[in-house]
């Protein structure tokens, strides 16, 4: 096999700029409607912002954990800890990006922590030298596809009744959240009425392989692909029930990062990967999972974690880089918020993609007086 170049040769060599303070501001936006998984039912986003100031730039970044450790075991009190007192100790202005990572390294897991201070380092950068993220990554503009990512619901009916106006409004997929006894006859009834849908389920690590008959029934549906089927933590048991399935097993939870992707791939345990710039770690370690899995014929798409207007707005730009072959968890902002505190919303052009929000950085501006409105705890760290 031939190798090719480092997706983030470039990007490792970047030196950490001057930084003078650096806030986490904690805000509190409330969901348009309650998110239900098998896991939790979230009715509010509690998001974890982190605010760098160098030289008369201000960058946001955004930590994508939750107050809760239902999804993962990070939460917005354990990244804060994290942050605090171990990653920023470690930033020093004038190094490489590439060796404050191997620094980062010592600190074991965290990967949602860590995201927030690296992504919120190539944002600044971006800022300072007035380019877009995208350009900063080495990557060109593009649109980019969307997804919708619909919770567990009462009852099929409303199900449906959500599939019909995603469809309405031109989403490039469907997702829908499914949990043991709520799935296939619930997955029957979206293809009954959406025969031709790009359509996937997420189970979120409800299943055991004891529950492999039901999974199987789900091979009847035609779907794109079923996300994290069995426990959070497992890979191999994915790879037994792989063998066992026809439709293409997804990871999420259980890839923290590059080496979990190449143990995953070789392990068959799934056909496709979600990437979650924050689960990973951050921008980086995404590109190098999507470039590695585009080296083997794995496909990759970029999660969502519910985030405010600056997390959607990492995730977008990520979405050009090499191997996010698929439609991810991008969606519409008023599928979630009333009033977001970035601008602009995103909203979907006619044919359901996503145009990157233009101008340096990523070219989403940060609404002071909603933060103010938001803010439930404002910790200056330096
Ligand atoms: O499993 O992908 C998931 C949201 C929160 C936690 C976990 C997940 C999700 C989603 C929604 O599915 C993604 C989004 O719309 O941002
Ligand atoms: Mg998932």
């Amino acid at each position: 096999m031939t190798l090719r170049p480092s997706p983030t040769a470039a990007l490792e060599g970047l030196p950490v700029p001057k930084l003078g303070h650096i806030d986490l501001v904690t805000v509190k936006l409330p969901f348009v409607a309650p998110f239900g998984t098998s896991v939790y039912t979230w009715t509010d986003k509690e998001a974890m912002l982190m605010r760098i100031e160098s030289g008369g730039v201000t960058a946001w970044s955004e930590c994508v954990s939750d107050p809760d450790p239902f999804y993962f075991y990070e939460t917005n009190e354990t990244a804060r800890h994290i942050i605090k007192d171990f990653l920023l100790p470690l930033v020093e202005p004038g190094i490489a990006l590439g060796e404050l990572e191997a620094r980062f390294r010592r600190v074991r897991g965290h990967g949602m922590a860590k995201a927030t201070v690296e992504n919120g380092l190539l944002i600044l950068i971006a800022l300072q030298r007035g380019v877009p993220l995208h350009e900063l990554l080495g990557r060109p503009a593009r649109t980019i596809m969307s997804g919708l990512s619909i919770g567990l619901k009462e009852t099929p009916a409303d199900l449906v009744a959500a599939v019909e106006r995603a469809v309405a409004r031109k989403y490039h997929r469907v997702k829908m959240k499914v949990k043991k006894g709520q799935d296939v006859e619930w997955v029957r009834a979206v293809r009954l009425r959406f025969p031709g849908l790009r359509l996937m389920v997420d189970a979120n690590g409800d299943y055991s392989l004891a529950d492999i008959d039901r999974l199987r029934e789900l091979d009847a549906f035609d779907l794109m692909m079923i996300e994290q089927p069995l426990s959070y933590s497992d890979i191999y048991e994915h790879a037994l029930l792989q063998k066992e399935m026809k439709t293409a097993i997804c990871l999420d939870e259980s890839i923290h990062g590059l080496a979990d992707a190449a143990t995953a791939v070789a392990l068959g345990a799934c056909r496709v990967i979600n990437v979650k710039q924050g689960r990973v770690g951050g921008l980086l370690e995404s590109m190098r999972i999507a470039s590695f899995c585009a080296e083997r014929g794995v496909d990759v798409w970029s999660g969502g974690m519910d985030e405010t207007g600056i997390g959607r707005a990492v995730n977008i730009h990520l979405q050009t880089a090499e191997g996010f072959t698929l439609p991810g968890d991008t969606s519409e902002t008023s599928n979630y918020f009333d009033e977001d505190i970035a601008d602009p919303p995103v909203v979907l052009d006619a044919d359901g993609s996503i145009r990157i929000p233009g101008g340096p950085g990523l070219g989403v501006s940060v609404v002071a007086e909603r933060i103010l409105e938001r803010a439930i705890r404002w910790e200056r760290l330096r």
